[in-house]
């Protein structure tokens, strides 16, 4: 038994010097120290042997037994560092690896326009307001001096959602809320979408997008409407451009003016995209109609006011070369990303 017990010993030192893994390991410990192992099954063996030798060769077994256990411990402590070391290399990532960029949004140009017409008016003093596309008659129209027969509220134009609430057909309703709620002096731009219930063609569109100033203040003059989108036309299309104010009729304003800039492709000289007039139509203005000022609480003896309105797609399409106002709604990523 001793000599059996010396040939496990050393099969067992061969078989620790090749093992690849701990899994291997824990087979071979339980192949040789588990219950049915041969170590245990020689210890199981010492009751066949002659009372006088079976101490000494308990204690050798034994001692075997308690090696061999550390002999284990040590291998399984060298593979596990091993295993661990391995795991981290496969599974470091290599940063400079070069990889596809992911698809990136961009801003629509509506957005890029109101933007760079909110930082225009916000340099100028004008605080943005926000308001419910969803309005009351009252506000989109009786304020606006649009009484209830007036041809503008047909029911052509305006989307009713029932006798007294109307998708906003501009966003002076925003205004009436500003004045009726603060003091002179307000200086406001109201951006936002509006609703028309127009046929969808290449320059019409149910939901579109304006941008209308207003202030009111004392002694506020035609002049001060001039000057201010003069320095507007300037900001936005470089200091040669000019305008000019030609009469025009707006119910909320008194007087009232449409106004053209120069054209940008000809420089006023007349070309395709002026239809040869050298002047291109951008937004319509006015004095604030007393009516108004009143209605919305302010006293039009004392405070006088100007306001315009903006039409953001009529903008963005001179700006990008767009033909089709469609375009600017079907939000087609080929569009969008030439304008990033
Ligand atoms: C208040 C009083 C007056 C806003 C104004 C216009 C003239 C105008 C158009 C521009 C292009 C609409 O989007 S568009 O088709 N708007 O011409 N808007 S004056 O006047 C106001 C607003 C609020 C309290």
């Amino acid at each position: 038994m001793e000599q059996n017990l010396r040939q496990l010993s050393q099969r067992v030192e061969r078989e620790l010097e090749s093992l690849k893994s701990s899994a291997e390991l824990e087979a071979l410990r339980v192949r040789i120290l588990g219950k049915k192992g041969e170590l245990t099954a020689m210890l199981k063996a010492l009751g066949g042997l002659p009372p006088q030798e079976r101490p000494r060769m308990g204690a050798l077994i034994n001692d075997e037994r308690q090696r061999l256990t550390a002999r284990m411990d040590e291998a399984q402590a060298r593979l596990q560092a091993a295993e661990r070391l391995a795991a981290i290399q496969s599974e470091t990532i290599d940063v400079t690896e070069p990889r596809p960029l992911p698809r990136m949004g961009s801003e629509h140009p509506i957005t890029l326009v109101m933007n760079e017409l909110i930082d225009c008016f916000s340099g100028m003093g004008f605080e943005v307001m926000e308001g419910p596309e969803v309005e009351l008659d009252h506000y989109n129209f009786e304020l606006m001096n649009l009484p209830k027969n007036h041809p503008a509220r047909d029911a052509q134009d305006t989307f009713y959602m029932d006798d007294n609430i109307v998708l906003r057909t501009h966003t002076s309703p925003m205004q009436a809320r500003a004045m009726l709620t603060r003091k002179p002096p307000i200086r406001i731009i109201c951006p936002g979408r509006v609703y028309r219930a127009d046929e969808v063609d290449a320059t019409h569109s149910p939901v579109f997008h304006q941008m209308e100033g207003l202030v009111v203040d004392e002694h506020v003059r035609m002049s001060d409407l001039r000057g201010t989108l003069e320095a507007f036309a300037k900001k936005l299309y470089g200091p040669t451009v000019e305008i000019r104010f030609r009469p025009s009729f707006f119910p909320f304003t008194e007087p009232s003016a449409e106004v053209d800039l120069t054209c940008t492709a000809c420089h006023g000289k007349g070309c395709g995209v002026c239809k040869g007039t050298g002047w291109v139509e951008v937004l319509g203005c006015g004095m604030v109609n007393p009516k108004v000022l009143d209605m919305c609480g302010i006293d039009s003896a004392r405070y006088s006011g100007f306001a315009f309105g903006i039409g953001l797609e009529r903008i963005a399409m001179k700006r990008y070369g767009i033909r089709d106002m469609r375009l600017l709604f079907e939000g087609d990523a080929r569009l969008l990303g030439q304008l990033r």
